[in-house]
């Protein structure tokens, strides 16, 4: 039995037990709301706490119940329900994520300009395969997009493969992908962090981070959200193996993340870096490594609202937009602030559906409405990016 409360003030260093509490939404700046997971055992303990320190809180989550309860903890066999792509009808969890990957050779094989590439392995050697769209040409201009680097984010997967679905289904129909497609190349990894994502499926939902042994620690993972060359080890980040935050023993110590860098170093010709994460509802921009503005601030904030407008657009649903560091907290290692240092100025991270009533555990029926409105988002950016080519 967990309880998850919404903490609206900072806990701060008198309960930095890190140990036993998982900060969903980890505090920042005081007076910001804090998601937590509390064990059963300590709820009474945390609220008499809380009460004690005049500590507002409400529970959002009565009974996390992690196991494979209805609404919960959905598998992807719901999720083929709900986005009814039909190739994974039925299949065992253990075998994850291979049933991910057939939806991908299934993709492949439907479309000439849809290729299944590997571009590494992840610590258990599972490979990180990536869905390549190209019409043509050699090395054109390209953009990235990834999901699932925190591998409890479900939701980011579902849609990536959703969202891949939709643009191989759209080229030829869709004018705005059909164009998108006639000069540039997409490449789409659904699941950043495979080990992680068995992990949540097998083991732990709330597994966040790789699953690399740390030496030393009993302690295992590396957040890949910390493990970029961009600040690394700097403020917003951990030096502890256990923290979900950890940053790893070096930058790129982590092969997922090597992989990506590795692969988008040597293709030299990416335009745009875009992640999904979940939840809060935000859209961001650079930095998170430190809190002054990114040379293209301007054009940055005007493209990430117009973004935001699209996704409104379809069910009213509000993102944020802003700097990583002002709009949540300073997190030193992320993705999108190496991949904006190396030259590619359309780097955003968007934090899907919702603000924390379900978190994580984002109720199947909201995949498609969270994927399709993350969709027109996307596009409105990857519109920009290649008018900016023309
Ligand atoms: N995102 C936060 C994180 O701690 C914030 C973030 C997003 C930092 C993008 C840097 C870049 O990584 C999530 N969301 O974990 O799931
Ligand atoms: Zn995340």
């Amino acid at each position: 039995m967990r309880l998850v409360l919404l903490l609206s003030a900072l806990l701060g260093a008198s309960l930095a037990l890190e140990t036993f509490l998982d900060f969903w939404i980890s505090p920042s700046a005081p007076a910001l709301p804090v998601d937590v997971r509390i064990p059963a055992a300590s709820v009474q303990s945390v609220k008499a706490f809380l009460e004690s320190q005049g500590i507002e809180y409400s529970v959002l989550i009565e009974d996390l119940q992690v196991g494979n309860s209805d609404g919960h903890a959905w598998s992807l066999r719901t999720l083929w329900k709900q986005t009814r792509i039909p190739s994974l009808a039925s299949f065992p969890v253990w075998a994850l994520p291979r049933p991910v990957f057939q939806e991908l050779d299934h993709l492949a094989s439907e479309h000439s300009f849809v290729e299944k590439i590997q571009i590494g392995e992840s610590y258990e050697k599972r490979p990180l395969y990536a869905l390549k769209f190209s019409t043509g040409g050699s090395n054109r201009p390209a953009i990235w997009l990834d999901a699932g680097i925190h591998s409890r984010e479900w939701v980011t997967q579902a849609s990536a493969l959703w969202i891949a679905n939709q643009i191989a289904s759209g080229y030829g129909s869709d004018s705005s992908i059909t164009s998108l497609l006639d000069k540039m190349d997409l490449f789409l990894l659904p699941v950043a962090n495979p080990d992680g994502f068995v992990y949540t499926h097998t083991s732990n939902r709330m597994w966040r981070k790789t699953r690399s042994k740390n030496a030393g620690s009993v302690c295992y993972g590396v957040d890949p959200n910390r493990n970029w060359d961009a600040g690394f080890g700097g403020p917003g980040a951990s030096s502890w193996p256990c923290s979900d935050s950890y940053h790893g023993p070096s930058a790129e110590s982590e092969v997922e993340v090597k992989s990506v860098a590795d692969f988008i170093r040597n293709h030299g010709n990416f335009k745009a870096f875009l992640t999904l994460h979940s939840y809060s509802q935000l859209l961001m921009y650079p930095y998170g490594y430190k809190c002054t503005r990114p040379d293209d601030y301007a054009e940055l904030e005007s493209l990430g609202r117009a973004a935001a407008n699209a996704i409104k657009s379809v069910y009213g649903t509000t993102f944020q937009v802003g700097p990583i560091c002002s709009t949540i907290y300073q997190a030193s290692g992320g993705s999108i602030d190496w991949a904006y240092d190396i030259g590619i100025k359309y780097s955003f991270a968007f934090e899907l559906r919702d603000t924390g009533r379900y978190g994580f555990l984002l109720p199947a029926t909201q995949i498609v409405p969270a994927a399709t409105e993350t969709w027109m988002g996307l596009r409105k950016i990857m519109e920009h990016v290649l008018k900016k080519q023309e």
